[in-house]
């Protein structure tokens, strides 16, 4: 098989680039190694920066979104018993779409479905070869392993895809901070206790009120790194959340038996260079964020539009610039998106053995950021998306 730009991965980055490419003539193929059901099954983020959002208005995918996501103005940070707003719209002119992953991802899926996009699940073991010269990729179907040539390879493979550790090591730089803690999060077809998000900063630890619509709630607590599914039953779910709420949310507080429940390690981490040869690093391939700052899926939507663009320039104007200066301006933004959210993350949350000095540097942070209009418009600029 021949295609212009071969993809690994079909999660959101992958999917939307191959879309957006699709619209504009040059031609793709996604490998995703598991089945869509697979894919569609996590549970991820739920807040889209505008700028995502055009992009996905860009490439003909947003109608239910526009339709069934809930625009955000603003959120609360709740902490020592108050409850503080964050207008992103009067601070910023912009503001934020709650829209789960989930649902977005689906809607690529049927956008690519509807054109006839290549999208091969089950691809497995998919290696790039010759990424210097003239690549291509390989997989396994069944027995009988099969060959794509393409132009240029794009890593959409997420943390643990095979594209990064296509780099030599030589020409790898890893950039990589852990937190001493990990969050618990629970879907549960119940009101959310609030229509903005909350973030509680708490002695307990944090927590984090969401939701995916005015039906289905999406909570988060702090949670040990040894802490494991099992260990928090419902119950025992319930209570602790409620004791980290502000007392208004607490009392109103609709529980119900979780649908999804599941523990994520926070982790900070950058790969650079985003480029090897004719390889492309793109989304969680190339770079992870805490969620604190719902940066996660919002950072790779930079890295598609970058992408998007440079190949646009090279397939129509036989132009490379865009391709050259990928990677540089790629993680400038990058890079933006990991202090918001290592920052946010500092702020929020209740590190154990925390030295006092380092306490009263968190309480002070917040009441200078509630205390200053620029800080909290910085705050905002940078939670709504900062410019492509
Ligand atoms: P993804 O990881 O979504 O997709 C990569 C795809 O590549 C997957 O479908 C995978 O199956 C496939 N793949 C992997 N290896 C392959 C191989 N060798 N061959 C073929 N295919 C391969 N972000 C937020 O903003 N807010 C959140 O609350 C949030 N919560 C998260 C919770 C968890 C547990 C995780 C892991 C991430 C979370 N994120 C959150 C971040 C998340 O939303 C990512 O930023 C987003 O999924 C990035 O999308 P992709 O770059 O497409 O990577
Ligand atoms: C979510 O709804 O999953 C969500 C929202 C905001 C965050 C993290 C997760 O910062």
């Amino acid at each position: 098989m021949k295609t212009q730009v071969g993809i690994i991965g079909g999660g959101p980055s992958g999917l939307l680039l191959s879309q957006l490419l699709h619209l504009q003539g040059i031609d793709t193929v996604v490998l995703e190694k598991h089945s869509r059901e697979h894919v569609l099954g996590r549970i991820r983020a739920g807040v889209l920066e505008h700028g995502f959002a055009d992009l996905m208005r860009e490439a003909e995918c947003a109608a239910r979104m526009d339709r069934e996501g809930e625009i955000h103005e603003g959120f609360f940070i709740a902490h020592d018993g108050v409850k503080d707003r964050v207008a992103l719209k009067e601070l910023t002119g912009n503001t934020v779409i709650v829209y789960g992953q989930t649902e977005l991802t689906r809607d690529l899926y049927e956008a690519r479905d509807k054109r006839k996009g290549a999208v091969i699940h089950h691809a497995e073991d998919v290696m790039p070869h010759d990424l210097e010269g003239k690549p291509y990729l390989t997989y396994r179907s069944g027995d009988e392993i099969k060959r794509i040539d393409c132009d240029f390879v794009i890593g959409c493979d997420g943390f643990h895809g095979v594209s990064r550790k296509s780099i030599p090591r030589a020409k790898l730089r890893e950039f990589e901070r852990l937190y001493p803690f990990g969050w618990l999060g629970v879907l549960s077809r119940t009101k959310p206790v609030s229509p903005e998000l909350i973030y509680c900063k708490h002695e307990r630890g944090f927590a984090l009120c969401s939701l995916r619509s005015q039906t289905l709630s999406r909570y988060y607590i702090q949670v040990p790194l040894t802490d494991k599914e099992g260990d928090w039953a419902d119950d025992r779910f319930w209570d602790e959340f409620k004791r980290r709420l502000p007392p208004d949310a607490a009392s109103q507080l609709i529980t119900g038996p979780s649908i999804e429940k599941s523990i994520a390690p926070l982790r900070s981490f950058v790969a650079e260079p985003m480029r090897f040869g004719n390889l492309f690093l793109a989304g969680d391939a190339a770079h992870i964020v805490p969620p604190t700052g719902a940066r996660g899926l919002n950072s790779a939507a930079s890295d598609i539009y970058y992408l998007y663009h440079a190949l646009l320039d090279h397939y129509k104007r036989g132009n490379d610039d865009g391709l050259n200066a990928y990677s540089q301006k790629a993680l400038a933004r990058v890079w933006k998106g990991q202090r918001f959210s290592w920052w946010m993350t500092m702020l929020l949350h209740t590190f154990p053995d925390q030295a006092a000095y380092d306490q009263r540097l968190q309480e002070t942070d917040l009441s200078y950021l509630f205390s200053s209009p620029r800080a909290l418009g910085s705050l905002a600029e940078n939670y709504v998306g900062l410019p492509f």
